[in-house]
This record gives C-alpha cells, structure tokens and sequence, in this order.
C-alpha cells in the first residue's frame, strides 16, 4: 500500500523537530515527514511549495529520505478569487490552465504519476451571478486542453461541494463522473476526498463504487470529520463503519492508488498523528481480510440492517 499525507500538516507543533524561531523550507518539510513509520510517498503542492526550492533540491531531498514523489496538487491562490477555468478575464483563465501545465511538468520531472486539481474558486455565491452552461463549457474545454497536451500523465479532479464558494461547480460524485466523461480521455479521474463526500451527505462506499465502474478511480484523500466542515481529523474517528465499507470497496475494486490522509493535525503531534492514521487504515484492512471479500459480499446480499449491526459488534468484539 502506498501511504501520503499533507507536507503542510508539518509545520505544526514545530518545536517538536525544529527550533522555534527557525522558517521552514519545503526541504526542512520533508526532512520532518520522513521519520513517519510506514509511510512511502510524498505529494506537493505547486506552486506553493516550489517557492523556496526548485524542484530539483525538492528531488534530492525526497531521494535521500528514502521516500517517493506520488504528485503534485495544484493550489491556487486569490489572483483566482473570481474563478480559475471560469474566470470571465480570459487572461486570469489561461494563467490557471498555464499553472497547471506547470504543475503537470513538475510532477513529470520529479518522477510522479498523478496531478490533482481542486477547483476552489470556482462556483458562486449568489443566484444570477453565473452562467452555468458557459461555466461547466470552460470547465471542460480547459480540462481537455490540460490533459490532452500531457497523455502519459494522470490528472485527477478533486470535488469538494462548498468552501470556499457557497456552491462549487461541480461538488458532487454524478457531476464528476459527467465531467469527466464529457472531457473524455482516459487520463482523466477522480479524487474521492472523505470529509469532502461526507459535506455532500454522500456515502463515501458509494462514490468509490460509481467511480471504480467507471474506471476513473484515481486517488483518495482520507481523513473523518461531522459533516458540515471539511474538519480533517483522523482517519475512522467519526465514523468508523463509513470508513470500513469505504476501504471494502476500495479492495473489491482492487485500488491500488495512493492512500493520502488529508488530515490538519494542529494541536496533535503530526508524525503521530500519520502514524496513527496508517495503523487504522491497516487494521481496517486486516479486519476486512480477516472476516473475508465473501462473508462480506453475502452479508450484503442479505441486505439485513441487523446482521450489520452484529457485523460491528463481532469485530468490537473480536
Ligand atoms: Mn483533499
């Protein structure tokens, strides 16, 4: 299993590893992220975190902690307040298509595989400020664009309902799989993010199911939260059998992408708290392992609540 977490999660509780008063490069990020047990892969965010590291010190670093560079994320910042594929400056609009090309050629060079985008900013805030049919166009046409320049590439699209917008774009599993398809090429998926389809009421189980008969299962962001927030807190905290059914499909389905936890330790040692959330996932997984695909696949051929419920309680139990 391939194990990623957030590089900015590192920063926190900073006289744990660093000296107080010390600014922290990308390079000092990774040194920290390293002495996590079990995790493998490193993802970045461009252009953030090429601000005070060119991507080959960022390589080196990566080499040297015995860690391997998973992607890149895009992060756009509030030149793109307005919109960043739907920006009505056409200007601003291809910026945000040239940063992700960018991003894309960075992720080439250090050796990944997949460049996620998550669109922040582009939605809206209230009823007549969009044209949705322009909007979703330039949205695809951008996204066509972008991957068909790279096809060796992997470019995954992170939905996320709301947040900073009131209504993002395109925030839910249906609009995702429709987006891609209408983008249609086979580099293109999806980033299922946990608090994100839990903001959406979504069944986390569900999106990976429709995604992965698709074929455009391409990363998961883990992580728990209540609901309303993307609050990011450790994996399973919140809900527990939401994460089970979750990693049960990701088996059936035989994922075998990047596992990243996008979790935002604060007041929590954050190689702790990863360690933390790579032993739940593992355990999660033994359980599933343990109680077998087919007792499971009976058990929801049975589509009894009950035995469910008994299901939970057996490995309580256990
Ligand atoms: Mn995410």
């Amino acid at each position: 299993m391939m194990f990623s977490t957030r590089l900015n999660s590192f920063k926190a509780q900073k006289g744990l590893f660093f000296p107080e008063d010390q600014e922290l490069t990308t390079v000092d990020l990774i040194r920290r992220i390293s002495t996590v047990n079990g995790l493998t892969h490193i993802e970045l965010n461009y252009p953030e975190h090429f601000k005070k590291n060119t991507p080959d010190e960022v390589k080196e670093a990566v080499a040297g902690a015995g860690l391997e560079i998973s992607g890149i994320a895009l992060r756009f910042d509030d030149t793109y307040l307005n919109g960043e594929f739907t920006n009505s400056n056409e200007e601003i609009r291809s910026q945000a298509i040239r940063v992700t090309k960018e991003a894309i050629e960075v992720c080439q060079q250090l050796g990944g595989t997949t460049t996620t985008i998550w669109l922040a900013n582009d939605g809206f805030d209230y009823s007549f400020q969009l044209d949705y049919e322009q909007a979703w166009n330039q949205t695809v046409s951008a996204l066509r664009e972008i991957a068909s320049a790279y096809p060796s590439m992997n470019i995954s699209f992170e939905y996320k309902p709301y947040e900073p917008r009131s209504f993002s774009l395109v925030g839910d599993i249906g609009l995702s799989l429709l987006l891609v398809e209408e983008v249609g090429l086979p580099n293109v998926g999806i980033t299922l993010d946990f608090c994100h389809m839990l903001m959406k009421k979504e069944n986390p189980a569900y999106s990976v199911a429709l995604a992965a008969r698709k074929n455009r299962l391409m990363g998961f962001h883990l992580n728990d939260g209540y609901k309303d927030a993307d609050d990011g807190i450790m994996l399973g905290s919140v809900h527990l059998m939401q994460t089970l059914e979750f990693i049960y499909y990701a088996k059936k389905y035989n994922y075998t992408g990047l596992i990243y936890f996008d979790t935002f330790p604060k007041r929590e040692d954050p190689v702790a708290e990863c360690e933390q959330n790579i032993r739940i996932y593992q355990a999660l997984d033994a359980l599933i392992e343990k109680t077998g695909m087919d007792a499971i696949e009976q058990l929801i051929r049975e589509k009894s609540g009950v035995k469910v419920q008994q299901f939970l309680l057996d490995a309580f139990l256990a």
